[in-house]
């Protein structure tokens, strides 16, 4: 039964391109379509510095991307990770969702079929990025300050008119990261996850604590098993930092977006987060997200 389409992403700085993704979504276009072309909206964007142009470098002053896109109908998923120079890595991944082998690739790799593939390549790293690295660094020197530092992936889930669903991530990790670090935002079932017969959910944060969590597969299951959007995140969530707890360890940022088949949304976080939706009944908005149980 068709419920209208659905689009949804996080931070505030995909309100544009989740408006983008739902003018796609409402003539007939594909969640795919929809979720990467809202993704590549911010990734073009050098005002965003934590996404593709204009994303902070890591201790090398190096910009190097995560990306991935998942398909809910086939389940064919692509991604790369550590990738430099490429414009848009986002477009990279979705291209390698299509292959049967090598669908994740890394670094040189990744830029090699990337220009082989002839897509658009591109020094990543503005000049604003730049100077924010070197006052970091000096930063960091005299304050002691961690590296990690509110660093924002973009992560889009969708659902079609057809009932399809669809989500892609994008992100330049954790500024200052140390050369050659990937986040939870480019692995199947961490940053992201979709099957568009149990829903569709992205993940931001620490990423080095997402990925134990591989909390998008958990989401989606959840919401497989019958939960809501909105108590699958929330559970998978509290369970996964009880978990964590529960041996003495510390839980960073998280947070989780998610949509199911039936197109209700669900939000989980541990901090202030704000994401963006918009669907066939309601206009596309940016909301505040704060740390609730389940
Ligand atoms: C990472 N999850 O590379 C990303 C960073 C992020 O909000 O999303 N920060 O760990």
């Amino acid at each position: 039964i068709p419920v209208g389409w659905v689009i949804g992403g996080t931070w505030r700085m995909c309100l544009e391109g989740i408006s983008l993704g739902g003018r796609i979504l409402a003539e007939g276009g594909s969640a795919g379509d929809a979720v990467c072309e809202a993704v590549k909206v911010v990734e073009d964007e050098p005002r965003y510095k934590s996404v593709g142009f204009g994303g902070l470098p890591n201790g090398d002053c190096q910009v190097e991307l995560d990306a991935a896109f998942m398909d809910g109908d086939t389940l064919d998923f692509g991604a790369v990770a550590a990738v430099r120079d490429v414009k848009n890595p986002v477009m990279l991944a979705r291209r390698l969702s299509s292959e049967r082998f090598n669908t994740f690739l890394v670094g040189q790799g990744a830029q090699d079929f990337a220009r082989v593939e002839l897509f658009e390549m591109r020094n990543m790293l503005t000049p604003r990025a730049k100077r924010a690295h070197e006052i970091r660094r000096r930063r960091m020197l005299e304050e002691n300050l961690s590296p990690y530092d509110g660093h924002d992936t973009v992560g889009v889930v969708a659902l079609d008119l057809r009932g399809s669903m669809a989500c892609a991530t994008s992100t330049s990790g954790l500024f200052m990261k140390r050369p050659g670090r990937v986040g939870d935002s480019p692995l199947c079932g961490s940053g992201l996850y979709c099957d568009s017969r149990m829903g569709a959910a992205v993940a931001t944060g620490l990423g080095e604590d997402i990925m134990k969590g591989a909390l998008s597969y958990e989401t989606v299951r959840l919401m497989g098993e019958g939960f809501s959007a909105d108590r699958a995140a929330r559970r998978a969530l509290r369970e996964f930092e009880a978990r964590v707890l529960s041996r003495g360890r510390k839980v960073g940022a998280i947070s989780i977006i998610c949509c199911s088949p039936r197109g209700d949304i669900g939000v989980a976080t541990n901090v202030e987060f704000s994401f963006a939706w918009g669907s066939s009944c309601s206009d596309p908005k940016v909301y505040i997200a704060r740390p609730t149980g389940e």
